[in-house]
């Protein structure tokens, strides 16, 4: 049997519960491979974890490995081929008698987190280790992780994969399709509400979804805010944030990785700006990707953007920028 180690940060968060039993029951890597799984929590949570490991192990999976717990990701990041950060400091915290509210400081606190993973993982994970964050800010922290790595043949992503998931949900309620017949949707940007869900490249069979809707009002208007706020809707029905459809999109990211995406198809992630599409360099930005048959992720190239798109894509950027400036000390 084929062996991978897999770290997750945030084991005994929300998102982390519903990730774990996907990562080992099969189902993500194929049944002919063995997860053995690093989890990695704060000190004060770390004995949490021992409960995931005991009902993991009542799930009985033939998949899983070994199951270790830690509170130093230097030790947790040794070998790692996969690592999905997840933990991560939540606006509205208490910390030293200051609720964190402002974006810089939620960034500069999670900067500090990242920039520690981003070194452990660089120096001790595997070569070719591929590094998905989720926990917020996720894209700046995939920078300063990236950055902090430092180590090129690692491949750092934030994840997009719930926006693009929840943009399809809405395209194939509008459309009365299955979600499988959505194709090539693109999430742009930052993952927050300056996001840029991108409707005219995504298709279904084979003809763009905005002319198939042929409902501007609908496509730039609902459906934008939509997509944008569905996070916020979550929070406010839920009373808690998405962890389900949080943990799946992950598990979706991971396995758009591991084989070649379809002729027909792209998938959503940020990665490190290489120029494409005149975004800047050195920032982490969502775009339309595939694999090919070696593993290697590369960005789609040459699809037509809009007038709309481009101010829409304009505005994320800036976004991201700013975010770039306000941690330009952790660089
Ligand atoms: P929870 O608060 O339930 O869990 C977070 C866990 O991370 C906690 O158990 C905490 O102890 C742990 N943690 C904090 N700092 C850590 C560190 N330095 N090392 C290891 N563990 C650490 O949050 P949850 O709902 O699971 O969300 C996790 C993150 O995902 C949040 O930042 C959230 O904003 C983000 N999200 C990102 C999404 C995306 O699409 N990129 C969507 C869902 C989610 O909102």
């Amino acid at each position: 049997m084929k062996e991978i180690n897999v770290l997750v940060t945030g084991a005994a968060g929300q998102i982390g519960y519903a990730l774990l039993t996907r990562l080992a029951s099969g189902e993500t890597f194929g049944k002919d491979t063995k997860v053995n799984l690093n989890l990695v929590e704060v000190p004060q949570v770390v004995s949490k974890l021992e409960g995931s490991r005991m009902e993991l192990e009542d799930c009985g999976f033939n998949a899983l490995g070994e199951i270790k717990s830690f509170s130093d990701i230097n030790e947790a990041s040794g070998d790692i081929d996969w690592a999905l950060l997840v933990g991560s400091i939540p606006r509205g915290i208490t910390i030293n008698g200051k609720k964190i509210e402002e974006r810089a400081d939620l960034l500069k606190i999670n900067g500090g987190i990242f920039t520690e993973q981003g070194k452990a993982l660089g120096e001790n994970a595997k070569q070719n280790a591929k590094i998905l964050v989720v926990g917020n800010p996720a894209n700046t922290n995939a920078l300063i992780g990236c950055t902090h790595g430092n180590n090129s043949t690692q491949t750092w992503m934030a994840m997009t994969a719930l926006d693009s998931n929840r943009a399809k949900a809405q395209v194939a309620n509008k459309c009365n399709v299955a979600i499988s017949d959505i194709k090539k949707m693109t999430i742009w940007g930052n993952h927050s509400p300056t996001m840029y869900p991108d409707l005219d490249n995504a298709e279904i069979n084979n003809e763009s979804v905005s002319t198939l809707i042929n409902d501007k009002s609908w496509i730039e208007k609902d459906f934008l805010q939509i997509v944008q706020q569905r996070g916020k809707a979550i929070i406010d029905a839920r009373g808690a944030s998405s962890a389900t459809s949080a943990a799946n999109a992950a598990i979706d990211t991971v396995k758009a990785t591991l084989s070649e995406t379809a002729e027909d198809d792209w998938f959503s992630a940020a990665v490190m700006s290489d120029g494409s599409y005149n975004v800047p360099e050195g920032i982490i930005f969502g775009f339309p990707l595939r694999t090919n048959s070696s593993g290697e992720i590369s960005i789609v190239q040459n699809l037509p953007i809009s007038e709309y798109a481009q101010d829409k894509i304009n505005l994320t950027t800036q976004e991201l920028l700013d975010e770039k400036k306000d941690i330009s000390d952790l660089l």
